[in-house]
């Protein structure tokens, strides 16, 4: 049977006017059990690397990639012969995302501040980065060289020295990672590259894996870092969350969303093609559209169908869906569909309306929007200069995408003359008072006996 199966659900907020919590509860979402589930099975996992080190890695890439391991280390010589062996047009696909991916990061950098504040004082923001970095690809049901690229490019434009980077293990390249992600991170000059996947992996960066902890009681040291970054599952999205804390992360990076504002003059088959896209990447991905016109979402629900039918993961993609993560939304004008997108927080969101840049000028809510019929997700994902790596689930309320701030630490440093003391030690002896700590103004004091 050639017919899609698939049901993409309707919620009609016409005529309605809800509270931002309403609306919260109204927009297609990923139910919280799915999430209390993952969040049991990670942490076990993440105490499992804590306490057993690299023989809990080799089983769990025994259990998760069904490959044979004693330490997920790359060798060299791996990472020499993927980008050897490489295909031409892969290489110069992976090279144009690469410099668009370096001109942006570049421009990203936040210049220091050297403020004089008054006479002889001097008030500064130096951005610093962090020392070291662990870089998540993911792998499974794609291979992903794209998140080498977003994942590595920002970390080096901001400085950062020790990059590590781990991919999950595939059982058809003899347990070393996907030999295009090998290759990317050899073009980029990484050469530290570990063969490990899902919650194990992000454990492995943030607590670290002492030396000698393989089976055969050897194996080199996997050195803890600062920051773990990169998209990934729900499990890897819940493992950084459950980090979070003993190391920084970027944001919540979970399974893909992508959202469509649209009005009725957006092209159907476009609109179509984009939410199957996303729909691709994961069962449990989230493809929701947010339109003023029933006729454009009868004319997209007919498209999916027929595209549906003929694309390559269609089980996938029919299952991501039929979820409750995704549908459409009806709503009365742009001004509700614009408090909707706000309320949903997508990680992509495409504004594919009348006046789009207009439109997308009030979202004030997403991971990175999508203005106009020609800015496909698709687009971002490979070659726009923006970062693929973004928050999911509604943490795009709170959090950015992927960049170099991310791997940057701002460190205000204060020198002041003693002139410049002078002239505002009253000031601190009366608030060290006001806040009954006489010694803080004391500590002034004592330079003006
Ligand atoms: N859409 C994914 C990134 C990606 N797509 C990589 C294709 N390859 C999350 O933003
Ligand atoms: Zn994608």
């Amino acid at each position: 049977d050639t017919a899609a199966h698939f049901t993409f659900a309707r919620t009609d907020l016409r005529g309605r006017s809800l509270t931002l919590a309403e609306l919260k509860h109204a927009v297609p979402r990923t139910p919280a059990t799915t999430v209390t589930t993952a969040e049991a099975a990670v942490s076990g996992i993440i105490a499992e690397v804590r306490s057993r080190g690299f023989a809990a890695l080799a089983e769990l890439a025994e259990k998760f990639d069904g490959v044979a391991q004693s330490h997920p280390r790359v060798p060299a010589a791996a990472l020499r012969e993927a980008l050897e062996a490489l295909d031409p047009s892969v290489r110069a696909a992976l090279e144009e995302s690469i410099a668009r991916a370096k001109a942006f990061a570049a421009a990203q950098r936040p210049a220091d501040i050297d403020l004089p504040i008054a006479d002889g004082a001097v008030v500064s923001q130096h951005w610093l980065p962090v020392r070291r970095v662990g870089l998540y690809v993911p792998g499974g049901l794609a291979a992903y060289p794209s998140s080498v690229i977003m994942n590595v490019v920002p970390a080096l434009a901001a400085g950062v020295g020790s990059v590590a980077l781990a991919s999950p293990p595939q059982k058809e390249f003899g347990g070393l990672p996907d030999l295009t992600v090998l290759a990317a991170a050899a073009l980029l000059g990484i050469d530290e590259v570990y063969a490990m996947g899902g919650a194990q992996a992000i454990a492995a960066f943030a607590y670290g894996v002492p030396a000698g902890t393989t089976v055969q009681g050897d194996g080199e040291e996997l050195e803890p870092v600062d920051v773990v970054t990169g998209p990934g599952n729900i499990f890897v999205a819940t493992a950084k969350r459950l980090v979070k804390g003993v190391v920084g992360i970027d944001s919540e990076a979970g399974a893909t969303e992508i959202a469509v504002l649209a009005d009725h003059t957006a092209n159907p088959v476009f609109v179509a093609a984009d939410l199957i896209s996303q729909a691709e990447h994961d069962p449990n991905a989230a493809s929701v559209l947010v339109t003023t016109s029933s006729e454009l979402a009868d004319a997209v629900e007919h498209e999916l169908a027929v595209q549906v039918a003929g694309t390559a993961h269609r089980e996938r993609v029919e299952t991501a869906l039929s979820g409750p993560q995704s549908g459409v939304v009806l709503v009365g004008d742009l001004a509700q569909g614009v408090a909707v997108c706000n309320a949903y927080a997508a990680e992509h969101l495409e504004v594919v309306t009348e006046n789009a840049a207009a439109v997308a000028a009030q979202i004030t809510n997403a991971g990175a929007v999508f203005v106009g019929d020609y800015s496909p997700v698709s687009l971002g994902d490979y070659c726009a200069g923006s970062n693929h790596v973004l928050p999911t689930g509604g943490t795009a309320a709170f959090s950015s995408g992927l960049n170099v701030t991310t791997f940057l630490r701002a460190v205000q440093l204060i020198n002041y003359d003693k002139a410049a003391l002078s002239a505002v030690a009253g000031h601190v002896v009366t608030l060290s008072r006001a806040e009954g700590l006489p010694a803080h103004g004391d500590a002034v004091a004592a330079r003006f006996p």
